[in-house]
């Protein structure tokens, strides 16, 4: 009987001491060598030395931890409690996760028009997420190729995708496959594509620019990347953990505008390498980009009638 009380003592013991302290698991469906993984430690480091027995961020990982596409649904189910990815790597969650692509405006204007009041709404009730805040902005998609193109037709193509290029790359005529990022490589390496679809910044972190011959200008969309966290835990969080999380989260967030020096570097770094652009006449540029939102807006409004018009207003331009 002593003994069963000693262990059980002991067994509380850790949970006593650190009664007021909770610890929430993040993981990233990017690789750690990523920046957008790299911009994650100094965030992470700031929260933890100055939330010393309130809250900590215990960083589990990124794809070797668990897949990028499963990412979400730890989330959702609190398997994981906070996760750094993107919209498309959880559509299978809602389709609604995909909208984020579409902004044309900041996430400090979000905040303030009622955009992040309406991404809560829905974040909360399909898929049991806080949504935290937007880490990446001010960034184009790109189409990466093999071989090139003298318009904006892409058939015969077979392009690596995620639900963020899939109906505007179909629209071209292309034929599409999805990957992980850690997949494009191989795929590229063994012709099983002819391109991809990625982001202004990051193909020199996957080596991808080894494999790339040309991007297509002009970019679209705006790349996002988020901190989403389960709302249960969210929900169990007292107001200074709130107020701590949220005021790190928010400042990672308005640092934001250092993306467009990265893009730029990553500009002049791809040219370097080699990397051709292909451009098109001014009307066919303006035609393409446009149809790109035009093709998105409309898949998202059939998935999606009521939240797809309401994101449409607060998110464009
Ligand atoms: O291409 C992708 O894997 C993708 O959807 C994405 C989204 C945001 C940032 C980087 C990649």
């Amino acid at each position: 009987m002593k003994r069963i009380a000693l262990a059980a003592a002991l067994a509380l013991a850790p949970l006593a001491v650190h009664a007021q302290e909770t610890t929430l698991r993040v993981v990233s469906a990017f690789a750690e060598n990523t920046q957008y993984v790299k911009n994650l430690m100094p965030f992470i480091e700031r929260l933890n030395a100055e939330g010393k027995g309130q809250l900590r961020l215990n960083f589990i990982g990124g794809p070797k931890a668990m897949p990028p596409f499963e990412v979400g649904n730890a989330v959702r189910t609190g398997v994981v409690d906070v996760a750094l990815t993107t919209g498309a790597f959880y559509t299978n969650i809602m389709p609604e996760a995909d909208n984020l692509k579409l902004t044309q405006v900041s996430a400090q204007e979000l905040r303030k028009n009622g955009g992040y009041d309406l991404i809560n709404r829905v974040w909360n009730e399909k898929a049991n997420m806080q949504y935290l805040a937007r880490v990446i902005d001010y960034t184009p998609f790109h189409l990466y190729l093999t071989k090139p193109i003298h318009k904006p037709d892409l058939t015969g193509l077979k392009l690596r995708i995620t639900p963020v290029y899939r109906d505007f790359f179909q629209a071209l005529g292309a034929t599409v496959v999805q990957t992980a990022p850690g997949e494009v490589y191989t795929a590229l390496e063994r012709g099983v594509v002819d391109g991809y679809g990625w982001p202004i910044n990051g193909i020199f972190d996957l080596n991808w620019h080894e494999r790339t011959r040309y991007r297509v200008d002009p970019g679209f969309y705006n790349a996002e990347v988020s901190l989403i966290m389960n709302l249960d835990r969210w929900k169990a969080l007292n107001a200074k953990q709130r107020e701590l999380l949220m005021r790190h989260a928010i400042a990672l967030e308005n640092g934001n505008e250092a993306w467009k020096k990265v893009n730029a570097e990553d500009i002049r770094r791809q040219k370097e390498a080699g990397i051709q652009t292909i451009t098109f006449d001014a009307a066919t540029a303006k035609w393409y980009y446009e149809r790109a939102y035009e093709v998105a807006w409309a898949a998202a409004i059939k998935a999606s009638p009521i939240y797809g018009p309401q994101m449409k207003e607060l998110f464009s331009r």
